[in-house]
């Protein structure tokens, strides 16, 4: 019988306070499934009429979600939460532990009204010993590099629901049955090399010259320097395309591009690239910003954003070198 998380967690050894954490996240997650899977009937689809700090439409489960994740962290007693809808962290009154708790609460939301997958992203980190507990401090104490996390995971709400997390001690795979989270995956591993490659396309007169140099060389396929095919998967939820690389290996990539040649990227450092950076390496595979370790950046905003590249260490490994080499 598969293991519950509850009992994944103490074989890990984890804290009882992160492990409660991590629970009551993965409870509010299994309410939030819920809620998604009745769709239409439950009046929660379309936009919510308000805008977020990214300057995006949000969508009502955008905000459901982030309310009730929210609700539970001020409970769990986490020190300070932020959220990609939310500009400022909310800081617990009456916090029982020295966690902080970042998250995207729905990612791909674009994708929720044509019922393609979506999911949850999450980050925790730790208040720094020497940090004051005064709302500036706290806010500051968000801004550590993605080493730091002492835990990360999503839940991906697609055909089954399913838990992904690690707390450092590899990467563990849990599927939802009524309210319950069995362990399905007990160590999940990114194979080195892979023939799929994950990227909006439509973007590539937009991109650098090595993302171009890397794309073209696999549309060559057989006939071209990496002598093999390739196949391309694009879904649009990060959630989505990231579960896919982590259990069948592959490349995802959102680089920066001439669009917009002073935002570093489209996707957030806090609570998307680093979380998924996480997971990625602690399952054998690398992410890189295309020219060093996403977990070694240096946030200086809460919602800055970055360059992704990450999945299968040998190709990450060469679309990086290719960010060496001058054009
Ligand atoms: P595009 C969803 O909005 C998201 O942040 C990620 O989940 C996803 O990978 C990406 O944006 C999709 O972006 O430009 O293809 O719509």
């Amino acid at each position: 019988m598969a293991q519950l998380l509850s009992e994944m967690l103490t074989h890990q050894q984890v804290d009882i306070e992160l492990g409660a954490v991590i629970g009551a996240l993965a409870d509010t997650c299994s309410e939030i499934s819920s809620t998604i899977r009745r769709g239409g009937l439950a009046g929660i689809l379309g936009e919510a009429g308000s805008g977020n700090i990214q300057g995006e439409q949000q969508k009502k489960l955008d905000v459901i979600a982030n309310d009730r994740l929210l609700e539970m962290a001020i409970k769990a007693g986490v020190c300070a939460v932020a959220s990609e809808e939310m500009e400022l962290p909310v800081i617990n009154p009456s916090p029982r532990n020295d966690y902080l708790l970042l998250f995207d609460p729905l990612d791909g939301s674009s994708n929720i009204d044509v019922n393609v997958s979506i999911g949850t992203i999450f980050s925790i980190l730790r208040m720094p010993k020497a940090a004051g507990r005064d709302a500036a401090a706290i806010s500051q104490a968000f801004l550590q590099p993605g080493d730091q996390q002492i835990a990360a995971g999503y839940v991906v709400y697609g055909p089954s629901t399913q838990l992904v997390l690690t707390v450092g001690k590899g990467v563990m795979g849990f599927t939802l049955d009524q309210g319950q989270w069995h362990c399905t995956a007990p160590r999940m591993q990114l194979p080195l090399d892979s023939k799929e490659f994950a990227i909006n396309a439509s973007n590539a007169r937009h991109w650098e010259a090595p993302v171009r140099r890397y794309v073209d060389e696999m549309l060559a396929g057989k006939t071209g320097p990496r002598q093999e095919d390739f196949n391309m998967r694009w879904v649009g939820s990060m959630v989505a395309d990231v579960h896919r690389v982590l259990s069948r290996g592959g490349s995802f990539m959102y680089p920066r591009d001439a669009r917009e040649p002073k935002k570093p990227g489209r996707l957030r450092l806090m609570y998307e690239a680093n979380p998924m950076s996480f997971l990625v390496e602690q399952a054998g595979g690398a992410a890189t910003n295309g020219h060093g370790r996403i977990l070694s950046i240096q946030p200086s905003q809460l919602h800055e954003r970055c360059a992704v590249f990450m999945g299968s260490r040998h190709e990450i490994d060469r679309v990086t070198s290719y960010h060496q080499t001058p054009n």
